[in-house]
């Protein structure tokens, strides 16, 4: 029998760190008690096809698709689309593998037929044969845009793939969240939680838009149960991409402290690395465990330890 049945668990994250903890989640969690909140700041329009990129890396890497060296795309893709589009003068810069295509091609056109993201997704996962129900932070368009020193104001892919995260942010900006919407089906989710976890992903990449679409921050606060988040952040540095680099161009200190700290009321508990044991943050109630994830057992060990501490907590509580 599965560990924590009936515990509901939704867990917010953004690309490649918090789909492995949602991977490890999956398979210590009954899948109807596991929710998913995924970051779509980063989506964007490209040749005009709806690019969800935290949302296809969760997809792909809960339905066993995930391409294991890079953590998004699909393994064994080909680039046949890639490579034509080359022959055709064009510079595709974002690689876009012939698999992942059909995955933009279903999302565009039910987009243009009127589904709502949050539809298109409930149907993609279970095309995939997820059980777990993954939900978009948010149907509207909310852009994250980067403020650069050498290229002045970038849309999120372009900063991150075209200029490799190279260039030195000013400011970062959540595009149209005033007119985003929390859906009910985030409403629901997180107002039948047990606990709420964030994942060890971007703080300001990744959960900063999802805790910016209005009311969510209201919805978890009114919640009196454990909202736990796991550090990005181990000996000084992200495990991968550009957390760290960008805590300090945007005058945070890298720590799992200043993490910590980010996060603020929104959390009551925060999973520090073993590693770090002589940084653990004060002001929340902080466990030490391996938050390396690099095999799939990692990753359930992860989730299970970090499930197990959550459940004694809240039973000392009650
Ligand atoms: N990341 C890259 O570094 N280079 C790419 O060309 C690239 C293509 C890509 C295509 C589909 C997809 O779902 C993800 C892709 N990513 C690529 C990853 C993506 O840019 C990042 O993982 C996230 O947006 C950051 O969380």
């Amino acid at each position: 029998m599965a560990m924590n049945d009936n515990l509901n668990v939704v867990v917010f994250v953004g690309g490649v760190g918090g789909a492995k903890l949602a991977l490890g989640l999956q398979a210590v969690v009954p899948p109807e008690n596991l929710t998913v909140v995924v970051n779509t700041g980063d989506d964007f329009w490209h040749y005009g096809l709806r690019i969800c990129p935290d949302i296809d890396t969760v997809l792909y890497t809960l339905s066993g698709r995930v391409n294991r060296e890079f953590g998004w795309g699909v393994a064994d893709d080909s680039t046949v689309t890639l490579d034509a589009l080359k022959t055709l003068d064009e510079n595709p810069w974002f690689l876009l593998g012939d698999k992942d295509i059909a995955t933009h091609l279903v999302r565009t056109s039910r987009l243009r037929a009127g589904e709502s993201l949050t539809g298109i997704v409930r149907r993609l996962a279970q095309a995939m044969g997820i059980e777990a129900t993954i939900l978009p932070m948010t149907d509207a368009e909310v852009p994250t845009m980067v403020t650069t020193e050498e290229h002045g104001t970038l849309e999120f892919q372009e900063y991150f793939v075209k200029h490799r995260w190279q260039p030195t942010v000013t400011e970062l900006t959540y595009q149209n969240m005033e007119n985003a919407e929390m859906t009910e089906a985030v409403a629901t989710a997180l107002s039948n939680a047990d606990m709420v976890l964030i994942g060890p992903s971007n703080p300001l990449l990744s959960i900063a838009p999802i805790l910016a679409v209005p009311g969510m921050r209201e919805a978890l606060m009114a919640r009196d149960i454990p909202r736990v988040a796991v550090t990005p952040i181990v000996e000084g540095d992200a495990l991968k991409g550009p957390a760290a680099k960008l805590m300090r161009e945007l005058g945070y200190e890298v720590s799992p402290q200043a993490v910590a700290d980010f996060y603020g009321d929104v959390i009551t508990g925060f999973v520090s690395d073993v590693r770090d044991t002589a940084l653990k943050p004060h002001g929340y109630d902080v466990v030490s465990f391996d938050t390396i994830m690099k095999s799939d057992a990692d990753k359930s060990r992860l989730a299970g330890e970090i499930l197990r501490w959550v459940t004694k907590r809240k039973e000392k509580t009650l």
